[in-house]
């Protein structure tokens, strides 16, 4: 099973999102992210991704939601998002990823993957999201997706 992440990072009615320049994606509008790394969990995956893509150093991330990417019928990967608001450090472009700060309600969602604006918009004002995405050739061709919520259920008598 292979596991990813991606973490959102936000300031200022900003949100920090990275075009990436190689690998999966590459040319997309996407968040700073990889591959979960094995012994490792995936918020110190989440934050060594952010330090090596571009530059900056989490102080907190906060658990957003888990996606499921289907390809050609295939589990691709699992991918574990995250949102964070406090970092330190600015960010710099590296070999991997150009950052720019988006303002929250100008995200590109025509530059990014096809599925995000499913899910983004929920993450980004604070919700938690479960979604499972079928791609044919990484065109996306079905969605299931749900807001996770904390309930509190009495069982009827
Ligand atoms: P790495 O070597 O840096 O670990 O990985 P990579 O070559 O950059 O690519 P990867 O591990 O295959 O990671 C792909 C990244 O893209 C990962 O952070 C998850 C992310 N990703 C998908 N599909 C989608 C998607 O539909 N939407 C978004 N926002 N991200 C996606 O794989």
């Amino acid at each position: 099973m292979r596991f990813e992440v991606l973490t959102y990072i936000i300031r200022d009615g900003k949100v920090l999102l990275i075009e990436k320049k190689r690998g999966l994606g590459s040319g997309k509008i996407n968040a700073p992210g990889g591959k979960v790394e094995a012994g490792e969990t995936p918020e110190e995956a989440a934050a060594r991704e952010v330090r090596e893509e571009v530059g900056l150093k989490l102080r907190e991330v906060e658990f957003a939601g888990i996606l499921e990417f289907i390809n050609n019928g295939e589990i691709h990967s699992h991918c574990y998002v995250f949102l964070s608001r406090e970092f330190d450090g600015d960010p710099v472009e590296t070999a991997e990823a150009r950052p720019v700060w988006v303002p929250l309600d100008r995200v590109p969602y025509s530059r990014m993957w096809e599925d995000d604006e499913l899910w983004l918009p929920l993450v980004l004002s604070g919700k938690k999201v479960l979604g499972r995405f079928w791609f044919r050739d990484w065109r996306m061709t079905d969605h299931a997706m749900f807001e996770l919520r904390a309930h509190t259920t009495r069982p009827s008598t």
